[in-house]
């Protein structure tokens, strides 16, 4: 196996024995024959446009499996073999039904699983000899596999755009032709745009069906009921939960990046969502042992499941675990069926307190908007001197205290601006506030840097900037995964500069891909926690 799609991967190059994250080998190799097909049915699905005869599902399900494959969403070997074996399917009835032949061996490669990871392991990522290539290759995936699970949330909730379905299928398609270095930047920097796009879709989604978030306290202890925690981004999920859960005895609890679910007005009239348990996705193991109740795992990120909470953990939508009950999928026009993770739950002790106390979330682009006269003002008298966005992931490398020295470090008239599981490293501190305005100011989920990437676009119209860059904004940003490649793809594309990433560049940036990064846009690594402190507030 070789996979190097995360900021973990091992020594910084690539895992290639087993994942960091607990990806197997023949875990592996089946993301590898799936994402090698579905870029075989994107060829196909690309004929049929130019045939005039496109098929709309190829979209939906491109994005549904390419979710699978992100980091830390399914290791189910099960689930696997009939994703390869449906795109197989899909990609043969297409042909048919437009009579197309092709030799190529991604559009009619089939086998049965008893192969499939021979095939895997051919097909792989180092199966492309020159290094600028597969690094380009590589980015404009893991960039259209963050677009592709944002896009699957959208669609959830109601709303989809044919221009991001048949941009996936361009950019997947693309990957098995030899394009030049110059073609293959051109369609990464379109991922970003369409990224945007995406995101926006998203942010739609989700406040047309629950409300803007409004600044929110969430509590971090626990009470005397039975609890459920759900973790991951489905605020579906969310809903379907709550929903069933009204008056059964038991509490919703919310983990990782399902805290900023509190801040949506829609799940504000629950009375038995009582808080938020724990912290980022890497520590689930332990917090999950001391919760005694169900957890349901929406999406990623699940780590390996640990025999102290296997008979009470599931998995839902593109997760798996092998071994874990999955909750099927809503029918069409219904909901998902949660009635054994309730049950389940009144048979379980209450959860063991881990701490106490609040946090504050709730801070998207609407209640922002909201304060923007008082922020405005701040910015004017200097009572706000410089917003810094630390958003993105959060992850296991102690590299990552970086973050927290410098939320510590930065002096009081900065202001943090989050979004995504990154801001556990910061958001349990007592930062204050500016004339009322909280210091840290937490936009939502990975997904929500739309909402950052909003404002500071209102802000350059409020102070009449030409260049975004101008605005007293400075990006310190971590990464983890793939939906993090197309937040940065995204905000690259907004014309946004001079950003920080950390705590490693990604290892499928080849050299000569990195330096083109750093000339362009000046990406850089973080570096010392004082020198970039000081260097952000010069505004460098
Ligand atoms: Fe975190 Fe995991 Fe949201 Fe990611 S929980 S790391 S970027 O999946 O999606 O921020
Ligand atoms: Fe390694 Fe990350 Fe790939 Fe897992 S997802 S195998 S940790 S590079």
């Amino acid at each position: 196996m070789f996979c190097f799609q995360c900021e973990e991967a091992t020594k910084g190059t690539g895992c290639t024995t087993k994942g960091i994250c607990g990806k197997t080998e023949s875990i592996a190799v089946q993301h590898d024959l799936l994402v090698y097909l579905l870029k075989g049915l994107a060829v196909v699905a690309e004929e049929a446009q130019r045939q005039g005869q496109p098929d709309a599902s190829v979209g939906p399900f491109i994005a549904q499996a390419l979710f699978a494959t992100i980091t830390n969403a399914n290791f189910d070997p099960a689930r696997f073999n009939s994703l390869i074996q449906a795109t197989i399917a899909k990609r043969d009835a297409l042909k048919a039904s437009l009579g197309y032949q092709s030799d190529r061996d991604e559009v009619s490669w089939t086998g049965s699983p008893a192969i499939y990871a021979a095939k895997g392991a051919e097909v792989g990522v180092l199966s492309q000899p020159n290094e600028d290539l597969r690094s380009l290759r590589e980015l404009l995936v893991y960039g259209v596999k963050g677009m592709a699970a944002y896009t699957d949330h959208a669609a959830i909730l109601g709303l989809e755009k044919p221009e991001i379905y048949a941009f996936m299928i361009k950019a997947l398609a693309a990957t098995t032709r030899e394009l030049s270095i110059d073609e293959m930047t051109a369609l990464v920097m379109e991922c970003g745009a369409v990224g945007v796009t995406a995101m926006a879709l998203l942010d739609e989604a989700n406040t047309r069906a629950y409300g803007n978030p409004e600044i929110t306290q969430v509590k971090l202890g626990v009470g005397t009921r039975p609890g459920i925690l759900i973790s991951g981004h489905d605020l579906k999920d969310l809903q379907d939960l709550l929903e069933q859960s009204v008056d059964s005895g038991v509490d919703i609890y919310t983990h990782s990046e399902m805290l900023p679910a509190h801040a949506y007005p829609a799940f504000k009239r629950y009375p038995h969502f009582v808080g938020n348990y724990g912290n980022a996705w890497w520590q689930q193991d332990k917090e999950f042992a001391a919760f005694n109740g169900p957890i349901l795992m929406t999406t990623n990120c699940i780590t390996p499941v640990k025999s102290a909470y296997r008979d009470r953990i599931y998995t839902t939508g593109m997760t798996g675990w092998p071994g874990v009950k999955h909750i099927a999928d809503r029918p069409e026009g219904g909901a998902k069926d949660f009635s054994a993770i309730i049950a389940q739950a009144k048979t379980c002790p209450p959860p063991i307190e881990l701490e106490q106390g609040e946090i504050t979330t709730g801070c998207a682009h609407a209640q922002v908007m909201a304060l923007a006269d008082q922020v405005v003002d701040a910015v004017k008298t200097g009572a706000i001197k410089r917003f810094v966005v630390m958003g993105g992931c959060d992850g296991r490398h102690k590299e990552r205290s970086y973050y927290t020295d410098v939320a510590q470090a930065l002096p009081q008239d900065a202001v943090i601006l989050t979004a995504g599981c990154a801001k556990y490293r910061f958001n349990k501190l007592d930062l204050g506030n500016i004339g009322g305005i909280p210091r840290l100011l937490d936009a939502g989920q990975c997904n929500d840097s739309y909402s950052l990437a909003f404002v500071a676009l209102k802000l350059k119209e409020v102070f009449g900037l030409d260049d975004i860059n101008e605005l007293p904004i400075s990006y310190d940003i971590a990464w983890y995964e793939q939906k993090a490649i197309i937040v940065l793809l995204a905000l690259l594309h907004l014309g946004v500069k001079h950003i920080r990433l950390g705590p490693t560049l990604p290892a499928f940036l080849s050299p000569n891909v990195a330096k083109v990064l750093i000339e362009t846009f000046d990406i850089k690594p973080i570096g010392r926690v004082e020198e970039d402190v000081t260097a952000m507030m010069a505004a460098a």
